[in-house]
């Protein structure tokens, strides 16, 4: 015990020691590595305590008068929940991950019981209690062989695809499977060509004419350029008012185009460097950001390939009227021919 307590006051006076010469960094930083887990050990010790108070069965007479937030980011242990007075960190009621066959994503709305317990940061925490219905969902298949469902977020009302013309290259094929994603969901789809800043201008005008055809199907489409500041005032005014989801490939520029819309939020950007490395990706998880000006975006990890969802060879034209129309120019056609062979095989 007394060895303890002598450990303790020592820790406390770290600091203090190091600059009175006493340590030197590198014993100061191994020190302070130690410190900091034992402050995630705490923290976890806190969830599960939180997570046993969850088991507790659910009062459901009360439940209209609970207060009803919205999904911000999804951890492994616990879940952040935006509501009008400010961030709740919250656990799922035992009972209703057990009677719903999903799990939550970001957007989701939902029913809290807030709790007499913050975390270190003073951060207030809340069991959830419901799931209140979804109004759009996009969804993949974890695989192109569609075995299972995998939810990325709810309720979003529209979906920027977002690809870069080059570096790494467009690929219209990725954006055919996200704009059938979109549309299964409920999520009316913007196609955005980031980087063109990096493209000679008659690439630039070949790839407008390949936006003309989606424009022609529909869809909305612009060519952006963070640098060159080309097209963000344009993308502001359609993400103006409303739930919008970024998806595309890993290193297109995603987050830095949320970035550039509002400079103030503090979102992790790649060094595009990191993108020669397969599988690197700077943005891990979904996360959603209110925006000043109005309206709600959600950022998401880069995807390789998109799985589709409940898409079959039965419905697959549904998605490409042009195809069934006969009016497809020969990459449509193509991208049609290759999600058919997908879903056979
Ligand atoms: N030249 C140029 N570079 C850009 C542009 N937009 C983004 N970048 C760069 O592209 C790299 C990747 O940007 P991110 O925003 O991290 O890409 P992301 O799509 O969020 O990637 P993940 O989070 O991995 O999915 C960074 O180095 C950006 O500076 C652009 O319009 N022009
Ligand atoms: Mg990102």
């Amino acid at each position: 015990m007394s060895n303890h307590r002598r450990k303790a006051h020592r820790e406390k006076d770290l600091t203090s020691r190091f600059l009175a010469g006493d340590w030197d960094e590198d014993r100061l930083a191994q020190s302070q590595r130690f410190s900091q887990r034992s402050k995630h050990a705490q923290h976890n010790k806190m969830l599960q305590t939180l997570e046993l108070r969850a088991e507790e069965a659910a009062d459901q007479s009360d439940w209209s008068s609970l207060p009803i937030g919205q999904v911000q980011q999804v951890h492994s242990l616990y879940v952040e929940v935006i509501a009008p007075d400010g961030l709740y960190l919250c656990v799922v009621r035992k009972t209703l991950s057990k009677s719903t066959d999903y799990s939550l994503v970001v957007g989701d709305q939902v029913r809290f019981r807030p709790i007499e317990i913050r975390d270190e940061q003073g951060r207030p925490e809340a069991v959830i209690e419901q799931i209140l219905p979804r109004q759009t969902l996009l969804t993949r298949a974890d695989s192109f062989k569609q075995i299972e469902q995998h939810p990325i977020v709810a309720n979003a009302q529209q979906m920027l695809i977002v690809a870069a013309i080059v570096s790494p290259t467009v690929r219209w094929g990725l954006i055919d499977r996200m704009l059938i994603a979109a549309e299964a969901g409920g999520l009316k789809p913007i196609i955005c060509l980031n980087k063109i800043d990096l493209a000679q201008q008659a690439d630039r005008e070949s790839s407008q004419a390949v936006l003309d055809h989606y424009t022609s199907l529909g869809v909305r489409t612009l060519q952006t350029s963070v640098p060159e500041k080309i097209g963000i005032d344009e993308l502001r005014n359609m993400l103006l008012g409303q739930t919008t989801v970024l998806a595309g490939h890993s290193g297109v520029g995603k987050s830095t185009l949320i970035g550039a819309i509002q400079p103030q939020l503090e979102i992790r950007i790649g060094d595009i460097s990191h993108y020669t490395d397969k599988g690197r990706h700077t943005t891990t998880s979904a996360r959603r950001y209110a925006l000043d000006f109005g309206g709600t975006v959600i950022d998401t990890p880069g995807v390789k390939l998109f799985g589709l969802w409940g898409v079959t060879l039965d419905n697959l034209d549904d998605f490409f009227p042009d195809v069934a129309q006969g009016s497809a120019p020969q990459w449509r056609l193509e991208s049609h021919q290759r999600i058919a062979e997908s879903l056979t095989t």
